[in-house]
């Protein structure tokens, strides 16, 4: 595939008035019929043609204004319809009718079919394997959309927008017609249809209009799907505090399918959703996917406004709608939960993928300035960082000047398709301010550093920061320009108390935000009467790396009496860091390992400490990843001494407090009926960390083998089996819960994909050929993306010594099965290549393995463009 650069953005030639489809499903020769009515934009040649995009089309029909088109007068290849000796000036209609077979469409981008319903994903672009037409973000129109089919094997017909009507037509087929009066981009639309279960229920809006809303799942599964409709009736009423944006249809639906390349979709007025993120009900679903679920809802929902109404005008702005789609789902998680702990697990999301992405051969900035394919660029820099960029708006400007740049945006961009700089200036008109410089943070690839270097004049009473930013290079992008820093920082005094300076000097400061504009940056504050600790970073204000030296004394002082919560969980993680990246160096070095006595303090004075909740401290007590640990380190990297470090520390803390961790495990039992909500979550999580340190000290199944026993819940069975599974991979205990759990849930599919995953994460190289078993076992569908995510998928990005064994045949394996998945779905083959992004972090040899194993794969034949993409950024 070529190479699409933003600067070559010009608008279409022909605008496009109204679009009228109708679709005559069959499983294997659906027709489509497009009228679509253009005129030729004012200015443009007459010699100019009507250019339509398609993927693996077949042409049928081609009339203009009813008539058929002479064959010398247009060209269909399957990827492009050219159309010349168009009118002038006069409106004209094309009807173009295409062939598609839904059934054999494995690639789940258009019209697929998936457990018997007919389904579309046309973001981002999948409309044009649907029927030849002006497929950008650009081309806005509003959609009638008929759809025929057979009564019996599809009774329900959906599509965008409100319902105008249907009828039966008396051959055993139906039809149904719909109409959205909201001009949308074909990647919105949308059509489902099939034999469908529903959960109905109705929301009032602020001014008073009463929208239906249907959530459609597979017949049987409708209690599962209590959950997500509170999600939604919630998300709805957030917005409308929040926001101030209310829904502008009469209907919402969303659909649940089990076959789906991402999480969800959010088509106008009809989401359709990978069915993991609508489906729960406690036997099967854990707190975590009670959160994912309130979180996607609320995410698919939001883009209503924040990607719907108002748009991308190309495919380089996609952070335009998702950065801060994901930045408004962000603040609802918050709202609804614990603000601080849904902070922390933002953070340790954000480290753990984005940072490693921006640290590597795939690295690009928030807004692309090029692209192969464009699939490959729903990242977590799109996504995360993109939001991490907008909520550094929002901390520079305050609440009240981000709300009335929010506004403004709304009330100019409504009906529009924009650019990130329409965003910007939105919030600049605002309040006032020039974001110019702020604006490097779409630009620039790379997480900034910035280094401190901090000294204290007693008797000046002056604390001194010196700080230094820097921008590491990253692909195409060598010299960096500093970066505007909003930094939120405290300086905490010996006593636990907040020192107030009188006087701060080399940095514009408002409240506790000090703006790094500077490579280098001295600030001084006057009127600190003793040697102060800084907390860098509260509230984790800007993504950066910040390198600090800091004693575990003033890191415990942190970690007790910091006023910001995700400041206190901060500091004891850098704790934690030092000292699994001390017992790596050991381990590696056949040393023995040493755990902190500071470290075993601080973990229990975090878990114990009653005023605080449960969540808090659940997250407190749980170490650093493997991952998280070889990124601290960098370079070199050995995933086996890491993961001996990491288990000597964990055994060495566990021996050290077991009393007090058994004690936990006891107060935080529950009992009553299972409720998903975020304090029940905290003590189940609270419960199970500290179990897992009894179960370590322990050195025995049995503890694990019958917390698997009694628990009610999936949270704690699943926590239970991972338990035993990654500490007793032998035990006859692990076998038992292993099968029973098969046994249990072989009817779930959802639940099915734990059972993959957790052994998929059972670490050690020996955990390869048991994932190979799996493959043969009968429950494995390597057609279905969820259970190849659940196995191949957490094997790759989840298992660090099992996926990076010494002889590399983990890559070798990665490799074939990429090789395997990408001509049936290239989408999924490409996004789980990305686990080979940070290769070069690893020791000598593995990082050879890795490099031919990718190699082999950049010089197979007929790679999709969306593997050979990524295989080639890769390797360079
Ligand atoms: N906007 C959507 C992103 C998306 C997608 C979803 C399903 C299948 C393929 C897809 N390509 C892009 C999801 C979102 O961010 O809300
Ligand atoms: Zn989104």
């Amino acid at each position: 595939g070529q190479i699409i650069h933003l600067e070559d953005y010009r608008p279409t030639d022909f605008v496009l008035e109204r679009v009228d489809l109708t679709f005559e499903l069959d499983p294997k020769e659906t027709k489509v019929e497009a009228r679509l009515i253009f005129h030729r934009r004012g200015g443009v040649s007459l010699a100019a043609p009507l250019v339509l995009d398609g993927d693996e089309l077949t042409l049928t029909g081609l009339l203009l204004d009813q008539e058929e088109i002479p064959t010398a007068l247009y060209e269909a290849t399957p990827d492009t319809l050219t159309i010349r000796g168009l009118p002038e000036t006069a409106p004209f209609e094309i009807t173009v009718t295409t062939l598609l077979s839904p059934e054999t469409n494995t690639k789940l981008m258009g019209l697929y079919r998936t457990s018997n319903v007919y389904c579309t994903q046309c973001e981002a672009e999948g409309f044009r394997r649907i029927t030849y037409f002006p497929d950008r973000p650009d081309v806005l129109a509003a959609y009638t959309v008929n759809i025929i089919a057979d009564k019996a094997e599809a009774p329900l017909l959906l599509s965008n927008g409100n319902y105008l009507g249907g009828a039966d037509m008396g051959d055993g087929r139906h039809f149904a017609a719909w109409f959205d009066p909201h001009p949308k981009p074909s990647y919105l639309f949308a059509l489902v249809a099939g034999d469908l279960g529903v959960v109905e229920d109705t929301f009032t809006t602020a001014s008073g209009r009463e929208v239906a809303l249907k959530i459609y799942v597979e017949r049987g599964k409708e209690a599962r799907a209590a959950y997500a409709m509170d999600a939604l009736k919630r998300s709805m009423k957030w917005d409308e505090d929040v926001f101030g944006r209310e829904y502008d249809l009469d209907i919402f639906m969303i659909v649940a399918v089990s076959d789906f390349n991402m999480g969800a979709m959010e088509n106008k007025g009809l989401n359709i959703f990978n069915d993991k993120y609508v489906l729960a009900d406690p036997e099967t679903a854990t707190d975590a996917d009670y959160a994912n679920i309130e979180a996607i809802i609320a995410h698919e929902y939001f883009h209503n406004w924040t990607g719907n109404r108002i748009t991308c005008r190309d495919w380089f702005q996609l952070c335009l709608k998702e950065g801060l789609t994901v930045y408004r789902d962000h603040e609802f998680s918050a709202d609804m939960r614990s603000r601080a702990v849904k902070r922390i697990a933002e953070v340790r999301h954000l480290k753990s993928e984005q940072f490693p992405e921006d640290a590597g051969p795939l690295a690009h900035p928030v807004r692309p300035t090029k692209y192969r394919e464009i699939n490959n660029f729903y990242t977590t820099t799109v996504y995360e960082k993109g939001s991490e960029v907008t909520r550094m708006i929002a901390t520079i400007l305050g609440r009240d000047l981000f709300k009335k740049g929010m506004d403004l945006y709304f009330d100019r961009h409504d009906g529009q398709a924009v650019t990130i700089e329409d965003f910007i200036a939105c919030f600049e008109d605002a309040s006032g301010r020039d974001l110019s410089q702020f604006s490097l943070w779409y630009h620039q690839a790379g997480t900034p550093l910035v280094s401190a270097a901090g000294s204290y004049d007693l008797e000046k009473q002056t604390f001194t920061l010196l700080l230094e930013q820097t921008v590491p290079p990253t692909p195409g992008q060598t010299a960096k320009e500093p970066m505007h820093i909003p930094l939120r920082i405290g300086l905490l005094l010996e006593d636990g108390s907040e020192a107030k300076p009188s006087a701060v000097s080399g940095a514009d400061v408002t409240g506790d935000v000090l703006h790094l504009t500077e490579r280098k940056q001295t600030v001084v504050f006057s009127g600190i009467p003793s040697r102060p600790v800084p907390s860098f970073n509260r509230g984790f204000s800007a993504p950066i790396n910040l390198h600090f030296e800091q004693s575990a004394h003033d890191r415990a002082l942190i970690a007790r009496h910091e006023a910001d919560l995700f400041a206190r969980w901060q500091a004891l993680n850098a704790m934690a860091l030092d000292n699994l990246v001390k017992a790596a160096a050991q381990a590696r070095n056949g040393e023995p390992t040493a755990c902190d006595d500071a470290l075993v303090e601080g973990l229990l004075a975090a878990a114990t400490d009653d005023r605080l909740e449960p969540a808090f401290r659940a997250q407190a007590l749980s170490l650093p990843s493997e991952a998280d640990i070889a990124r601290e380190i960098g370079s070199n990297n050995d995933p086996n001494a890491i993961h001996a470090g990491r288990q000597a520390i964990l055994a060495a803390a566990a021996a050290a407090a077991k009393d007090s961790f058994m004690r936990l495990v006891k107060e935080m039992a529950l009992s009553g009926p299972f409720r998903p909500d975020a304090e029940s979550a905290g003590r189940r999580a609270l419960r199970n960390a500290a179990l897992s340190y009894v179960v370590y000290a322990d050195g025995r199944p049995e503890k694990a083998a019958s917390a698997f026993g009694a628990a009610n819940n999936m949270t704690d069975l699943s926590f239970a089996l991972t338990l035993l599974a990654h500490r007793f991979p032998g035990a006859a205990e692990t076998a038992a819960a292993l099968a029973e759990f098969k046994k249990r849930f072989v009817d779930n599919a959802l639940v099915i994909d734990k059972w993959f995953a957790i052994q998929a994460t059972i670490p050690g190289p020996g955990t390869l050929d048991r994932v190979k078993q799996l493959m043969s076992d009968p429950l494995f569908n390597a057609s279905n993306p969820n259970r190849v995510r659940s196995l191949i998928g957490t094997f790759a990005f989840s298992n660090l010594t099992g996926f990076n064994r010494a002889d590399g045949e983990g890559y070798r394996f990665l490799a074939r099965q990429i090789l395997e998945i990408d001509p049936r779905n290239p989408q999924l083959a490409a996004r789980l290549l990305t686990s080979m992004r940070s290769w070069r972090s690893l020791e000598e040899k593995r990082a050879d393995h890795a490099r031919n194993a990718l190699q082999q794969i950049a010089d197979a034949p007929n790679l999709s463009a969306d593997v050979s993409d990524i295989v080639e950024r890769t390797l360079k």
